[in-house]
């Protein structure tokens, strides 16, 4: 554990040795009980699928090489990675169908508590499906564009109109190549069918499934979830707030939200600064109420409206272990059921509220979309009543960073199109004209089995000192605002001199927070919008763009890679796929694939290698397009 235990962050740092010093429970711990893991498993060479197993495959010695039914080492681990893939992908689309059917209760609920802030939003998604609500009433136009949405999902006949609006070459490749999704929740279903004992075994076909499934989330079901969250919640615009565990107040009354829908949460913060609700809170001993949010469900209502980042994926527990949480309230997704060790320790409630996830120890409040703003309410008041029962260990580090966050595929670069607006010119200009040297997207978890924030920033700092502009999601992103590289001032501190320029005449950070993990298919757009701007090529695959996911630990940052590696993006990942007991298979994903799809995967676990590989990927695209040189003189120089 030793090595895994250095902290960039102080406040973490501090938390973690509290931690030790009381022997309350943390991750770390959790995780070295485990060690050593398997190895079968890490390698990707075990089987559950059917009883005849579980089967492993002895990678190196005389054990046997296939399973009871012959499944290789090739069909196992591909099988294994593709319901990952399946995994990660119903996750966030689970979600973009909750979202829609939010949309559907606008349409039919005239007492809904939700609306349409975002009209224009709503009319440009629409417009992918030929709707354009002309003559409609809001509702009624909100029934029909969420009532065509939906079909999405189920549809028995065709493939996904969203996905169309990928640049056309790209669409035309994927449909060449039997890539284009059918609908959401059939390439799911199938992947599971193909994985059955005795279906596919074909390691090359699976992963062409695998793609497949993972491009009906990227340009499926993350990218509705993205676009009518911002349609029902409103578009992000940039704005300034602050992150880490010090934006909790000792005086307030400190509610948590954690999770990744924000159907409640931003209910929550559209109404905990009532006046009742403050009063109630006042009556109670407390100053106010302090709202903060973890994991993907902060990033959701940071971005709309500016509440503070209490913390990333790994310090859901050190929230708790400061004493001074009164609530936290969880929705789906990434939040750890040992959050209940934590919390017998302190007077913290735990709130599940959907029905998807119940955990031991938590209590459950549902959350259903009738009775939204009631239930916020609810819960707000159960947060209020539980202030009294403090009980004396409270310790708030004292850590906070500022943060410019806020920025969507329409924001960030209307932004950067200045007195342009709207356009993409402007960005695509500044890297022809050799002032960025290309684009990244950073993005993804944290895991215990390196050292925590190491990964993120050190690709990150690396990037931007050569000059690569840099859109975050996810985890990556409150780490990069813990850690000042959202300041405005960040690009003076970190940017090299193109970079620079650039970030001053239009007043951005060099690393845009977009949004949760659902929001990498904002990068998707962003890319399409540069790529439809002209003077960069044809397809996302000609950009001098690359991926990272320093840190990565869920089976979303796995669909996520793999549908950005099918998008034609060059994907760089801290620890490998658990594919590497199959030799084929990694030497596909790490290779060939690239000749197919215009993408491939990178297992690089040296950070600044990490960083060093998309650069040298960045210039070559730089190089093949023929772009005029770097402004100024560039530290990383690839050998010739
Ligand atoms: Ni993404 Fe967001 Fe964080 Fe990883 Fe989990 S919160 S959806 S999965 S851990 S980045
Ligand atoms: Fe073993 Fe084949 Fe069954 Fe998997 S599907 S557990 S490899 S027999």
């Amino acid at each position: 554990m030793s090595n895994n235990l250095n902290f960039a962050d102080k406040a973490t740092k501090e938390m973690v040795k509290r931690a030790g010093e009381q022997n309350l429970p943390t991750i770390w711990n959790r995780y070295e009980a485990q060690q050593p893991q398997c190895g079968f498993g890490d390698l990707g060479l075990c089987c559950r699928h059917c009883s005849m197993g579980p089967c492993r495959i002895d990678p190196f010695g005389e054990g046997p090489k296939v399973g009871v039914c012959g499944a290789t080492a090739d069909t196992i681990a591909a099988r294994h990675i593709i319901r990952m893939i399946a995994a990660g992908s119903s996750a966030h689309s689970d979600h973009g169908r909750d979202i829609s059917h939010t949309l559907l209760r606008i349409g039919e609920d005239p007492n809904c508590d939700y609306t349409v802030k975002d009209m224009n939003k709503l009319k440009a998604f629409a417009a992918y499906y030929g709707l354009t609500g002309d003559g409609k009433e809001m509702r009624a136009f909100a029934k029909e564009v969420a009532e065509r949405v939906l079909q999405e999902f189920g549809q028995q006949s065709g493939t996904l109109k969203i996905a169309e609006t990928a640049p056309p070459a790209r669409v035309k490749l994927w449909k060449e190549l039997g890539l284009m999704p059918r609908s959401i929740d059939r390439e799911v279903v199938e992947t599971m069918h193909r994985t059955h004992i005795g279906v596919d075994a074909d390691y090359k076909n699976l992963i062409k499934q695998g793609m497949r499934t993972a491009l009906a989330d990227g340009w499926g079901g993350s990218m509705i979830g993205t676009d009518l969250s911002d349609a029902v919640f409103g578009t992000p615009n940039p704005l300034t707030t602050e992150a880490n565990l010090g934006i909790m107040k000792k005086d307030h009354v400190n509610l948590i939200v954690h999770g990744h829908e924000p159907t409640l949460s931003d209910i929550i913060a559209v109404i905990s600064q009532k006046k009742e609700l403050v009063d109630k809170a006042k009556a109670k001993g407390a100053k106010g109420i302090q709202l903060g949010g973890i994991c993907c469900t902060a990033n959701e209502i940071m971005m709309r409206h500016g509440i503070p980042l209490a913390g990333s994926y790994m310090q859901q527990e050190l929230a708790i272990q400061t004493g001074v949480v009164d609530m936290m309230v969880v929705d789906v997704q990434c939040i750890w059921p040992g959050l209940q060790e934590t919390a017998k320790c302190f007077h913290t409630k735990l709130v599940t509220t959907s029905p998807k996830a119940k955990m031991p120890g938590f209590e459950h409040i549902e959350f259903s979309e009738d009775r939204a703003v009631a239930i916020a309410t609810q819960i707000i008041e159960t947060a209020i009543d539980n202030f009294p029962n403090r009980n004396g260990n409270q310790y708030i580090p004292d850590v906070k960073e500022q943060l410019v966050g806020g920025f969507s595929a329409e924001s960030a670069f209307h932004f950067l199109g200045g007195k342009y607006r709207s356009t993409y010119r402007p960005l695509n200009d500044a890297i022809i004209g050799g002032r960025i040297r290309g684009l990244a997207g950073v993005i993804g978890c944290s895991n215990p089995n390196m050292e925590y924030e190491e990964g993120h920033l050190t690709v990150v700092k690396e990037l931007l000192k050569n000059d690569v502009l840099v859109a975050s999601t996810g985890c990556n992103s409150i780490t990069c605002a813990k850690h000042g590289l959202m300041r405005p001032e960040a690009a003076f501190q970190y940017a090299g001199k193109g970079l620079q320029e650039v970030c001053q005449a239009v007043g951005i950070p060099p690393v845009l927070h977009m949004g949760a993990c659902l929001d990498n298919s904002r990068i998707l757009r962003v890319l399409t919008n540069v790529v439809a701007e002209g003077g960069l090529g044809d397809d996302i695959s000609d950009l001098p763009a690359a991926g990272a996911a320093p840190e990565w630990m869920s089976e979303k940052a796995v669909c996520i890679g793999f549908y950005f590696v099918a998008s034609g993006v060059y994907t760089v990942i801290g620890k490998p796929l658990p594919v590497m007991g199959s030799k084929a298979l990694t030497d596909y994903l790490t290779g060939d694939i690239e000749k197919e799809v215009g993408g491939k995967w990178v297992f690089e676990e040296n950070h600044i290698e990490a960083a060093h590989k998309m650069i040298r990927h960045i210039d070559k695209k730089r190089k093949a397009l023929k772009l005029k040189p770097m402004l100024y003189e560039q530290p990383f120089k690839p050998e010739a």
